[in-house]
């Protein structure tokens, strides 16, 4: 096919573009969106010739191609009906709850698989048009599994990969999927499939193997042969975050001030708790503050002197489900300080929107106890950031169901689901000694320092470059 005058050896494709559409004195500007992602792929790509194609977050028609922090920045347009039916429907009502063990009942409808199928599509042809001869296309997300296939079919000299930043479902729950074939043969397409954690890469492999028997293909190891000759390795690449960075801020006097302000504000409490989460049934928020009621009710905890902090981000909105969610969570929150808030004094604080970077910063270094209690997550970045952030003297209680939990072995690890026990370890990490804190923060701290974002970039890139051959 022909190719397009502006050609690039990395180009990047993604959901949503880095950037985000505000006002800015009474005119409407990009600004870079926060995230390790951004981060990541900036230090990747100087001094490359990167390009990165996403939606824009509006529908209608795609802004024209821009220039933005040393990247070329393609948007791909989304209708108001593909919005709906490709990222609200297949993407959030059909993958998401089923890529997270069914926490709530996924819908599957032939009118958003279709959608789906037609904005993979659309993001193929324009990365097959930005992509110099033999480049490197690097596809993020659950959002676009069958881009790799479409892509391929356009330009077979690229190298094609592929990172799954959610958790691939045991395959007891992928076959739901009525799409599942064309979700598998869009992903074995590429060179490189990563995975946040072994099981993810081992749950899409035994898929293969069991569901797409009537397609000639073998599995050997972690690489999928295909009838076509081609192969594709499936393997895990957990992703970090900018750890030096974020522990750069933490220390900064700005930032350390503000958190001593933040405890200020909330009366000096003995013991702060935190919780950092978008707004999603995933993260567990309902479980933790059941607990958190269950012990202002007993006593375990005292509403005077142990306070809590709930930043809830607002995300999809628009769907039931999280409108349901965002009701209990209310709800709770209301119970709780109803019942033992004294004047000026809630037990709980909830936060029911963004902050910059630097007040998040703020708040890890306040926090003597972070609470990450997810049903399911693919890797959680708010527990690495903790420990980023925090000094010795902090405590990570940590979901089993986390990928970070493969990880942040030395956090104080929790089944959310175990009301009780989950109760017992938060008491645990508020009442343990500062040597044992600081022995588990220690190891904690060498593990995200060693592991950061940028490794987890080049370790996916390298892995791309010699698949289906292990580095
Ligand atoms: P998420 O589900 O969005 O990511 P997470 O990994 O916790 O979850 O990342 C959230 C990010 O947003 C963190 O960097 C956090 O600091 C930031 N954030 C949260 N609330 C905020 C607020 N109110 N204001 C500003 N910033 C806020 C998905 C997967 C995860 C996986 C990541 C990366 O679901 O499992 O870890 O992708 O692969």
């Amino acid at each position: 096919m022909p190719l397009s005058q502006e050609r690039f050896d990395l180009v990047i494709a993604a959901n949503r573009l880095p950037v985000d559409r505000v006002r800015e004195g009474g005119r409407s500007v990009w600004r870079r969106s926060p995230g390790g992602l951004v981060t990541a792929m900036e230090s990747v790509m100087s001094g490359r010739d990167g390009a990165w194609i996403g939606w824009s977050g509006v529908p209608g028609k795609a802004p024209a191609a821009f220039e933005q922090g040393g990247m070329r920045l393609h948007p791909v347009a989304l209708s108001a009906e593909e919005v709906r039916d490709y990222y609200e429907g297949f993407s959030n009502g059909s993958l998401w709850p089923l890529s997270h063990d069914d926490i709530v009942p996924p819908t599957f409808k032939r009118r958003w698989q279709a959608a789906y199928e037609t904005v993979n599509r659309r993001f193929a042809e324009a990365a097959a048009k930005l992509a110099a001869e033999k480049a490197t296309v690097w596809v993020h997300d659950y959002q676009l599994q069958q881009m790799p296939q479409f892509l391929r079919e356009l330009r077979p000299d690229l190298r094609i990969g592929w990172f799954n930043h959610i958790p691939f479902p045991p395959v007891e729950l992928f076959m739901q999927l009525p799409a599942r074939d064309a979700m598998l043969r869009g992903l074995l397409a590429a060179d490189f499939l990563g995975f946040q954690r072994r099981t993810d890469a081992q749950n899409f492999l035994r898929a293969c193997r069991q569901l797409l028997v009537d397609d000639d293909i073998s599995v050997r190891a972690d690489v999928v042969h295909t009838a076509d000759g081609h192969e594709c390795r499936a393997a895990a690449v957990p992703i970090s975050i900018d750890t030096r960075g974020m522990a750069e801020l933490a220390a900064t006097a700005k930032v350390r001030e503000r958190a001593a302000e933040i405890r200020e504000q909330l009366g000096n409490p003995k013991h702060l708790l935190l919780g950092v989460d978008r707004l999603d049934y995933t993260k567990g928020i309902r479980h933790r503050l059941k607990a958190l009621e269950e012990m202002y009710r007993e006593g375990s905890l005292d509403p005077t002197e142990t306070k809590f902090i709930q930043v809830a981000t607002p995300s999809r909105e628009r769907l039931e489900a999280y409108q349901h969610i965002k009701r209990d969570v209310e709800q709770t929150v209301g119970r709780i300080n109803g019942e033992h808030s004294s004047f000026g004094a809630p037990p709980v604080t909830y936060l029911h929107r963004s902050f910059p970077r630097d007040e998040m910063a703020a708040m890890f270094v306040a926090a003597d106890v972070m609470l990450v209690t997810p049903l399911r997550d693919g890797m959680n970045l708010v527990a690495k950031e903790y420990v980023a952030a925090h000094d010795e003297t902090g405590a990570l209680v940590l979901s089993e169901f986390t990928g970070a939990a493969n990880e942040l072995k030395q956090s104080y690890l929790c089944n959310p689901h175990d009301i009780a026990r989950t109760k017992r370890t938060i008491v645990r990490a508020i009442e343990a000694s500062p040597e044992e804190r600081a022995r588990r923060m220690r190891a904690m701290h060498r593990q995200v320092l060693r592991h950061d974002v940028q490794r987890w970039a080049e370790r996916f890139l390298t892995d791309l470059a010699v698949a289906p051959r292990q580095p």
